[in-house]
């Protein structure tokens, strides 16, 4: 049997220039492999803890050497030995000595980057593309690139108040075709913005940040684009967005101020009608965050009066947690998780989240963070659970096109087995 013969984390830096967890994992086979952990800026309240110093005289108590130091301890003590296709009970052995409800002990910083790192290293040992042992032998499907090329709120210094505009080739016959479509649109989109002397610069997802007059020029400056690049809005590429509501709500649950719109301060009833206008008007199919992670209420009243024409996703609300997707699924919050890794903090945990998604009859979004490394296991893992659709930010920043670059591979790879499909 092959067993896992040596762990060890280090710190290296994302794509802000903070400290991540980067684990190397090796096997008594001679497989010796690295996964790095992501980390995000508009994070939910419930999320699995990212265990950070707090020692202001190293990156202002950004480091993570406390986790790198749980992973050569005692997770290294725990794991070496165990058989690295054993995914599901080396997870459970590092939740179980962690202890905590949410890995604040060992950090889910330092769990995660042990798990990714572990199913690499048994993809690699089974001498399988990681997509094809997380996923199975049919795992085919290629997942539709939700590019976000315009970014606000938390991720840019402009003033936008959502957070992200993303464009979906959901008309295009192949993910090549439909990454061509999206980035052609991201190039006319810059051409378009510096027509009108508006800046170019990129936020932490690789959009531009401009500062336009409202929201809504937002998307209107984004269809422009997107036919003047020679699409159709609607029929090649459609447009999803993130609020990232949460921080934009003045009370984390119920009265939001949109500062960017002039629209100013507005309960969810407010909110609601104005997302239903603009999917009346514009070629919206997904809608991820319209209201903050603690309005709950107002979740289901949008998935009420919306969730037969879009897609509603929760990301912060749900935090990729079985615990609340099931409330979620309860209350008909809304019909789509948003999927992170590092939400929960470990492989099999993400994939139990999946399966609940799944067998509720609901979607599964797969999303990188916006901080970020060049590792692509998140484009495996969105082909592995056949998720149809994921988001890696835009056409620019290495770190969000290894994802994209990796899903070109893959679908190579498969030839004429791939799958290529919005819904
Ligand atoms: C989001 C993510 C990723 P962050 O809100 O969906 O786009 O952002 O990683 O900052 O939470
Ligand atoms: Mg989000």
């Amino acid at each position: 049997m092959t067993t896992i013969t040596s762990i060890r984390a280090m710190e290296v830096l994302d794509s802000r220039g903070n400290p991540t967890v980067r684990v190397y994992v090796e096997l008594s086979d001679g497989t010796t492999t690295s996964a790095s952990v992501p980390s995000g800026a508009s994070t939910g309240e419930h999320e699995a803890i990212e265990l950070r110093d707090g020692d202001k005289k190293r990156y202002g108590g950004k480091g993570v050497l406390k986790a790198v130091g749980h992973v050569n301890e005692e997770i290294r003590s725990a794991i070496v030995g165990m058989n690295p296709l054993d995914q599901a009970n080396i997870d459970a052995r590092m939740i179980e000595l962690d202890g905590t409800k949410n890995k604040s002990k060992f950090g889910a910083n330092a769990i995660l980057g042990v798990s990714m790192a572990v199913a690499r290293a048994a993809a690699m040992s089974a001498g399988v593309p990681l997509y094809r042992y997380l996923g199975g032998a049919a795992a085919r499907r290629i997942p539709v690139p939700c590019m976000n090329i315009i970014n606000g709120g938390a991720h840019s210094d402009n003033s936008v108040d959502i957070q992200e505009f993303m464009v979906a080739p959901i008309g295009a016959p192949t993910f090549r075709e439909g990454l061509r479509y999206v980035a052609e649109t991201f190039h006319t989109l810059k051409a378009i913005l510096k027509g009108r002397s508006l800046a170019t610069s990129v936020g932490d997802e690789g959009g531009f940040a401009p500062n336009l007059g409202s929201n809504e020029e937002a998307v209107e400056v984004i269809i422009q684009a997107i036919e003047k690049a020679g699409y159709r809005p609607g029929e090649d590429i459609a447009i999803a967005l993130d609020s990232a509501a949460t921080s934009f709500s003045t009370d984390g649950k119920s009265h939001y101020d949109l500062k960017w719109s002039g629209a100013g301060a507005m309960d969810s009833d407010g909110l609601i009608s104005m997302a239903e206008e603009w999917v009346s008007k514009y070629p919206i199919v997904l809608w991820e965050d319209p209201l903050a992670e603690n309005d709950w209420e107002g979740f289901a009243k949008f998935t009420a009066r919306l969730g037969k024409r879009i897609e509603v996703v929760g990301d912060d609300i749900f935090v990729t947690n079985t615990e609340y997707i099931a409330r979620g699924i309860k209350e008909a919050t809304a019909n789509s998780s948003l999927i992170k890794l590092n939400q929960i903090g470990s492989v099999t945990e993400t994939v139990d989240a999946v399966r609940m998604c799944r067998d509720a009859g609901w979607r599964a979004f797969i999303s990188h963070r916006s901080g970020e490394t060049a590792d692509a296991f998140l484009a495996d893992f969105a082909v592995a659970t056949d998720s149809g659709h994921l988001k890696s930010g835009s056409a620019s920043r290495s770190e969000r096109l290894a994802k994209y670059n990796r899903l070109l591979e893959i679908e190579e790879e498969l030839g004429s087995s791939a799958l290529y499909y919005w819904k």
